[in-house]
């Protein structure tokens, strides 16, 4: 096929609350959203990053600079026989795996749609419904956490997480896990801490914790390596993993008993598919994160996580958990009896977008041929 046409979009979304982690406070979804045109198709993309350079490096300004004067100038044009072909073009470009991942996803969506099959079937995923829960932002008041947990409990969401950070952590944790003592309960500390603060992380060990997501700085594979030999939790890396050799590095070093796989940070699927069978292999559980993403993203998300090696519950929850509206169709739903979201099975990533709600939301768009 031939890469004819490339649309870019720049997408603010409102959210429905404020979502507060420890690198700061989000008010909307901002993103930029691909569409790649080939013999009458359109395939569809999501680079979720932020206005700042505090979870990932990439921002929306890099994210619009290095696609419009780099990777789309290395694809338009072009003809590919297999979506994988799509990393090799673009490896040239170093890092920017998010607007990278845009572009990768498109492909994937387009390749997808051409044999008329979904996303799913044409990774080969194995599960048509996928376990999710939701992610608790960061929270000022311990009886505000606890009703905002007991909402979601009651929708049917069967694992939380907690953000945590230094003035929010312990004690949380504890009053969840007092109210609940079955929940799948998680902690996620956006790398917040440091090697000084192994005690909290030892005294979290009494809380029956599925997992306690990146506690360490974004680089530090040696430190979580040191903090995991120290506690019973399991360590699950985030930040810490944007490569198949960051994988690899951490496997060597037992840094971790998780990977937390995004497709958006390890620049898309070719990569994402590289690092689950090898996490297959080296007995590492995964799970599928999530940026918050629109309906674009959290589709893909959904056919990933469909992948056998995705065993915890995603950071993949409802529509109505996120926006008021979304730019595509179907609603995403939670089957509140089993804590799960259906994988769309209409071709690609299954989903509508709808043209007009795409334009509500874009500040920007432009146009490649
Ligand atoms: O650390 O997993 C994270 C959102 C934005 C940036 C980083 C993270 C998150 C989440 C939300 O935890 C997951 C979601 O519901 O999409
Ligand atoms: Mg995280």
């Amino acid at each position: 096929m031939k890469i004819e046409q490339i649309e870019l979009y720049n997408l603010s979304i409102p959210f429905i609350f404020p979502f507060k982690f420890s690198n700061g406070e989000l008010l909307q979804h901002t993103c930029l959203i691909v569409a790649v045109k080939s013999e009458g198709e359109k395939g569809w993309g999501e680079c979720p990053t932020f206005d700042n350079p505090y979870y990932t490096y990439e921002t929306i300004s890099t994210a619009s600079h290095i696609l419009k004067d780099f990777l789309i100038p290395k694809v338009i044009g072009k003809k590919i026989n297999r979506p994988q072909e799509i990393r090799d073009l673009l490896a040239p470009i170093r890092g920017h795996n998010m607007a990278k991942s845009a572009l990768d996803c498109a492909i994937y969506d387009l390749f997808a749609k051409f044999e008329n099959v979904s996303l799913r079937q044409y990774l080969g995923g194995v599960k048509d419904k996928i376990k999710v829960g939701v992610s608790v932002s960061l929270e000022g008041d311990i009886n505000q956490l606890l009703d905002k947990v007991e909402s979601y409990v009651n929708e049917g969401y069967q694992r939380v997480k907690l953000k945590i950070s230094p003035h929010w952590n312990l004690q949380p944790l504890q009053e969840v896990r007092k109210k609940y003592p079955d929940l799948l309960l998680m902690a996620d500390a956006n790398s917040a801490f440091t090697l000084d603060d192994v005690a909290l992380f030892q005294a979290m060990d009494e809380l029956n914790l599925t997992m306690i997501e990146q506690p360490l700085a974004y680089d530090d594979l040696l430190g979580h390596s040191t903090l995991q030999r120290q506690i019973n939790t399991p360590i699950c890396l985030d930040e810490s993993i944007n490569s198949l050799h960051d994988t690899k590095l951490a496997i060597a070093l037992k840094s971790a008993e998780v990977i937390n796989l995004k497709v958006s940070r390890v620049g898309g699927i070719t990569n994402a598919i590289e690092i689950h069978d090898l996490c297959e292999k080296a007995g590492i559980k995964l799970w599928c994160g999530g940026m918050l993403e629109s309906g674009i993203g959290r589709a893909t998300n959904l056919h990933l996580a469909s992948l056998r090696n995705f065993v915890y519950p995603a950071d993949i929850s409802a529509t109505n958990r996120y926006f008021l509206e979304d730019i595509t169709q179907p609603t995403v739903y939670l089957n509140s009896e089993d804590s799960t979201i259906n994988v769309p099975t209409n071709s690609g990533i299954g989903v509508e977008v709808n043209k007009n709600l795409l334009l509500k939301y874009s500040h920007y768009r432009q146009v490649f041929r």
